[in-house]
């Protein structure tokens, strides 16, 4: 009977899941195979990647946004929706949804990937 209760808050933990989160997980997937691949192959990835997306929406406490961007062959990602964390150095206050923006990327040492310039075009 508790593993039932269990499995059911667990049921109902992920129906109140957004579809955003679903998909966000499953890119994530995706990006395991396609970011890691590339970064082993270029050993430390300490240059700046660019791209360019529109801002779905800015999460300036955690210092993230989430970003529809396009493809970027440098990575070999494809035009995705995800979240991306940005580094200190990034003002969130001057971006918000629906803005398109450029943005360089660089993937830490801890294998993440981070935001280390953002700005609306000029
Ligand atoms: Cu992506």
């Amino acid at each position: 009977m508790k593993k039932l209760t269990l499995l059911t808050a667990v049921l109902a933990a992920s129906a109140a899941c957004s579809f955003q989160t679903q998909v966000l997980a499953m890119e994530h997937d995706q990006m395991m195979g396609h970011g890691g691949k590339g970064a082993m192959a270029q050993g430390q990835a300490t240059e700046a990647t660019h791209g360019t997306g529109v801002i779905n929406s800015v999460d300036a406490e955690g210092g993230s946004v989430n970003i529809t961007h396009e493809p970027i062959p440098a990575l070999s990602w494809p035009a995705m929706t995800m979240d991306l964390p940005v580094t200190d150095a990034v003002d969130l206050s001057g971006v918000s949804a629906g803005d398109r923006v450029d943005f360089a990327i660089i993937l830490g040492s801890d294998n993440v990937y981070r935001i280390t310039e953002l700005k609306r075009p000029d």
